[in-house]
């Protein structure tokens, strides 16, 4: 049977004026000294309003087996008071419950104070998702960006919030003078989401996605004369706390914190959102191999699938689609790997010489580090990139060692296990020298290298 919205509402208020009855005729009528501090908390109704559930408490626990027999011995004259009183057509059978909710007042009031605190920071982390939320809504001009070099958590989240804005039939521009990698190339039409924009072009809002250092910004970022309402979404722990507002948490993937946004603010999840997202995850958890991964991380990789995000096309675009040349450049930079403090520490050298070799890009030596790494025993691996009069860093630690502190002495950020840095003015020799020290500072305290 269904209950109507009517019938509810005559329920709830029989059963108020049940217990209303009852408490009074419990004051008023009955003389039973077992019955003295007893107190009716509830009455529940079945919806033919023929049976009532009567919940009451007692001062003493111990009190409550004596209450519940008088009051079980009285029922029969409740009854009939109540069924004057109400003018009822039945009058409920009255079924008396011992209520032991207060019993445990002590207790609640506790867990009351606990979870008040704990909603308080969550009403002020809620209070910034909604300024977000607002702010999305009611802003025209939106700039998207994220950091130099755009890694699957920058490219993947970027699109995916693109996506939710174009969505919101909003016209969002990204500013992407690094481009992005290539195996986001399906996912995008760069003309479209990077249509061309003026310097002196003045944005609503600018939301700068997974950058955590202002050294990570890309070139010509509008500045803030310019950029609107600064918005910063990152999943970084070391942050240069810029922005004028910041949504950040420390979890896997700045595509898992924009998952998160997206569900809260009710902001459209599509299948292509959710395959951008759910690259953007792969990408910095290592497919789900790193110890940022969780089981929320699980839990919202399970809702990308649900959505359509595919593991296949995510493993092929991020790890099947090496270029020849990547490859290639790989090859020569393996010869380079040196291994020191007892096999602990790999270094990996790339010049300019052997990308040109190579026939290789740049960015074909990003996360050449990693290959350090994957050798037993090494802990710390460190590539040095070589880039005109910079040298780019790569850092990878295999074990307990923060090599964004390491990254962080070059003046560079990153997580614990992935770091880098860009250095200029420096050589590849003198450079080394400085990171063999405290690299063996760490993994070989007290010992002179
Ligand atoms: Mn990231």
């Amino acid at each position: 049977m269904t209950v109507t919205a009517a019938q509810s509402r005559r329920q709830r208020r029989v059963s108020e004026a049940l217990r209303a009855e009852l408490s009074s005729l419990l004051r008023k009528e009955l003389s039973d000294p077992a019955l003295a501090f007893v107190h009716i908390t509830d009455v529940q109704l079945s919806p033919d309003l023929k049976h009532a559930r009567v919940f009451f408490s007692t001062l003493e626990a111990a009190d409550a087996t004596r209450a519940s027999r008088s009051l079980t011995r009285a029922a029969g004259r409740l009854q009939r008071d109540i069924a004057q009183r109400l003018n009822l057509r039945f009058t409920p059978v009255l079924r008396f419950v011992h209520d032991t909710t207060l019993e445990k007042a002590n207790q609640l009031e506790a867990l009351l104070a606990e979870t008040r605190n704990a909603s308080l920071s969550q009403a002020q982390a809620l209070s910034l998702e909604e300024q977000l939320g607002q702010a999305v809504a009611s802003a025209s001009r939106i700039l998207l960006a994220t950091h130099r070099g755009p890694d699957a958590d920058a490219a993947g989240s970027l699109l995916g919030l693109y996506k939710m804005l174009r969505l919101m039939g909003k016209k969002p521009v990204c500013h992407l003078p690094d481009g992005l990698p290539d195996a986001f190339a399906p996912h995008y039409d760069a003309e479209e989401i990077s249509s061309t924009w003026t310097a002196d072009a003045v944005w609503d809002m600018t939301i700068v996605l997974d950058t955590g250092g202002l050294t990570q910004f890309p070139d010509a970022l509008p500045d803030e004369a310019h950029r609107g309402l600064f918005v910063v979404i990152d999943h970084h722990a070391v942050h240069d706390d810029f922005g004028d507002l910041q949504i950040r948490q420390q979890i896997s993937s700045t595509g898992e914190l924009l998952y998160r946004l997206a569900r809260r603010l009710a902001w459209p999840v599509d299948t292509d959102v959710a395959q951008c997202l759910y690259m953007a995850m792969v990408g910095d958890t290592g497919s789900f191999r790193y110890e940022n991964t969780t089981s929320q991380t699980h839990e919202v990789a399970a809702e990308l699938l649900e959505l359509g995000a595919s593991p296949w096309d995510t493993a092929a675009a991020l790890f099947e689609s090496i270029s020849l040349s990547r490859q290639r450049l790989l090859g020569l930079v393996a010869l380079t790997m040196e291994l020191s403090l007892g096999g602990q520490f790999c270094q990996l050298f790339c010049t300019a010489e052997m990308r040109h070799q190579a026939g290789a890009l740049l960015e074909d030596a990003d996360g050449l580090s990693q290959f350090g790494r994957s050798i037993a025993d090494v802990i710390v691996s460190v590539a040095y990139i070589e880039d005109g009069d910079a040298v780019h860093l790569s850092l990878r630690s295999g074990d307990d060692v923060d090599v964004a502190h390491i990254a962080a002495q070059f003046g560079g950020g990153g997580h614990k296990r992935a770091a880098g840095a860009t250095i200029k003015g420096r050589t590849v020799a003198d450079i080394r020298n400085e990171m063999l020290e405290l690299v063996a500072a760490i993994l070989h305290p007290g010992t002179p290298s």
